[in-house]
């Protein structure tokens, strides 16, 4: 099994696409897609299928094979048909020096034919599937920074050469400020070639999202088709994602991300059945429907599957829909946490999000960005993240920052949120806790961690409350004075009150909870930097020194004492824990 994504062993943490395997590893493997080998489909010749209208369908007809490459002019080519490609002995050093170029071999993409075919991974039946004869037009909008040359090619010609031209408005070519030369005027002379395709060159680095924005704005179309700019469009892969749109303007539809391998270039096909999804704190993820659930429900391989989230970079939507949606959030920089917001923005406020299995895309995955962030990216990307988090998470944006060391506690700026929050009030989009039951039921996402009376296990006696004050008490689950919550973002919280230690006396009280204020907060079981011989302590960290929470019963009181892992009256449990 080859995860789709490549970056597997990659260290790093919260981008999307590295967070992604870090959940994978978490979650033994569960977020993983696999590699299935190909089989050699015949390739049946016949370029152009006639649009004809099935008889039995008026108004209707099987989606068309268009795809120039079926015959290529050069079958012994290397990574014809997607097959993998060796780099020659004597060409080691150069393919090794330019895989930084792009973070995947550029030697190799250089060698294959811009325009190779590749072999038609849709399950059985698509082919044989109808859409509707008078399907809307699309724009293809691709965003590029410093894209490799080769790459960029075999993107344009995949969509050129495998999409009913009918359908293909425009091809928008956005170049977000790239430095590389070869992206001016050998790119504007290539595509003078092509009447469709329209270059948009921004006079500045937009980043990704703003990016698609302008191009999103110069589109004419009534889809819009964003793809990355290092893919290759499979045969017969737009008519169905434009159906779906056609059927209901607020579905926006997915292709399967099929993947070029980053050394050898091989086209591979994916795992069926798999969702888009994200684990906390918003790591995009990908996962497999099991097969007892499949079974169960009958299943088919070619059945479009509804997403909690999209991957982010390969989707067609409703132009009008798209603005009527408010697009991204314009405050969203560069790169990372856009496919959240607008998977977020379009459930909760009335559309859909799907896979569409007879619609394939290859996409080059690779272990890093190839180009420069104008600003720190682990930064750009948590920043992102808590807009999104602090527009539509509600209550649940809690775990969001309790799964992760968030730079917000750090002061980190977000920018202003008022308008996204404004946008939601006037969509009157429905809540979280909506999603959560309707769209994504098996994530997990207890609002808080712990919850219930607070023993102390050598005392078997419980905290309670007395006037605002900690007292040590026989424990009485029915009693209210014994209830506490602990919170992701690590507050004992009694109430809307706060459990804090009284600094001068050593004794613990209630006072106003502030998610922000790092003297409310308490560290329990193998929160971030706890130590091991903790586990079961709860550690106040705000003094030079740790100090822990111990009982004395005789006193029928709390203090805060020096924290002892030898120490029994310093350990505590709450009554339940919560997954998540
Ligand atoms: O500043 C930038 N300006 C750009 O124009 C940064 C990037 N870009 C372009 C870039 O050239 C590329 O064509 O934007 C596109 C996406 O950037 P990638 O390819 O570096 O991103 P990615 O494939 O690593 O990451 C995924 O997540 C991104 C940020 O959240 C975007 O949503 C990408 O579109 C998205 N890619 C996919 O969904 C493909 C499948 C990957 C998965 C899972
Ligand atoms: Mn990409």
């Amino acid at each position: 099994h080859i995860p789709r994504n490549q970056s597997k062993t990659s260290s790093s943490l919260l981008a999307p696409q590295r967070a992604m395997s870090q959940a994978n590893l978490a979650l033994g493997g569960e977020l993983h897609s696999a590699r299935r080998n190909m089989t050699a489909k015949a390739q049946t010749a016949g370029h152009q299928q006639s649009h004809t209208n099935a008889p039995e369908n008026p108004g209707r007809h099987r989606v068309l094979r268009v795809d120039v490459t079926l015959s290529p002019r050069d079958p012994n080519a290397p990574g014809q048909f997607g097959r993998p490609v060796v780099v020659p002995p004597g060409k080691k050093e150069e393919a090794d020096r330019r895989w930084k170029e792009g973070n995947f071999n550029v030697y190799l993409s250089d060698l294959i034919p811009v325009d190779r075919a590749i072999e038609d991974t849709r399950p059985a039946g698509c082919a044989e599937q109808l859409v509707h004869n008078d399907l809307p037009t699309t724009s293809i909008i691709m965003c590029f920074v410093d894209e490799v040359w080769s790459a960029l090619l075999r993107s344009v010609h995949s969509v050129l050469n495998r999409s009913p031209p009918h359908l293909i408005k425009e091809i928008l070519l956005v170049d977000d400020f790239s430095t590389k030369d070869y992206l001016k005027g050998n790119l504007d002379k290539y595509m003078s070639q092509f009447p469709k395709v329209r270059i948009l060159r921004l006079k500045e680095r937009h980043g990704l999202i703003r990016a698609r924005l302008a191009g999103a704005q110069n589109a004419t179309g009534d889809v819009l088709t964003f793809l990355d700019s290092h893919v290759e469009c499979n045969v017969g892969w737009l008519e169905p994602l434009l159906e779906r749109v056609y059927l209901n303007r607020k579905k926006v539809a997915c292709p399967v991300i099929e993947v070029i391998n980053d050394k050898d270039m091989s086209y591979m096909t994916v795992d069926n059945f798999q969702r888009g999804v994200f684990t906390w704190p918003m790591n995009f993820g990908w996962r497999t429907i099991p097969p007892d659930v499949v079974a169960r429900n009958g299943i088919k391989e070619t059945d479009v599957i509804r997403c909690p989230v999209m991957a982010g970079g390969l989707f067609s939507i409703d132009k009008s829909y798209f603005y009527e949606l408010g697009t991204y959030d314009p405050g969203l920089d560069v790169w990372g946490g856009e496919n959240m917001e607008l998977s977020f923005k379009v459930w909760m406020c009335g559309g859909e999000i799907e896979i569409i299995p007879c619609s394939r895309v290859g996409h080059i995955f690779r272990n890093d960005n190839p180009y420069s962030f104008p600003k720190d990216r682990m930064k750009t990307v948590e920043r992102n993240l808590v807009r999104v988090a602090e527009v539509w998470l509600d209550e649940y944006k809690e775990l969001f920052y309790g799964h992760g060391d968030h730079l917000i506690d750090q002061g980190l700026d977000v920018g202003n949120l008022t308008q996204q929050r404004e946008l939601r009030k006037k969509l009157k989009c429905k809540s979280f806790k909506w999603y959560l039951d309707n769209v994504f039921p098996d994530l997990k996402a207890p609002v808080v961690r712990a919850s219930g009376v607070l023993v102390n296990v050598a005392l078997g006696k419980c905290v309670s409350i007395e006037n605002t004050t900690a007292t040590l008490e026989d424990c009485d689950g029915s009693s209210q004075l014994q209830q506490f919550n602990y919170s992701w973002v690590r507050l004992i919280k009694h109430g809307e009150q706060c459990m804090a230690p009284v600094t001068d006396q050593g004794s613990l009280r209630l006072q106003p909870c502030d998610n922000r204020d790092s003297k409310l907060k308490w560290l329990h079981k193998s929160t971030s930097g706890f130590r091991p011989e903790l586990v079961d302590h709860i550690v106040f960290e705000n003094y030079q020194q740790l100090l822990c929470m111990e009982g004395n019963f005789s006193q029928k009181t709390l203090k805060m004492a020096t924290c002892n892992p030898m120490e029994p009256y310093q350990k505590w449990k709450f009554e339940k824990y919560y997954e998540g």
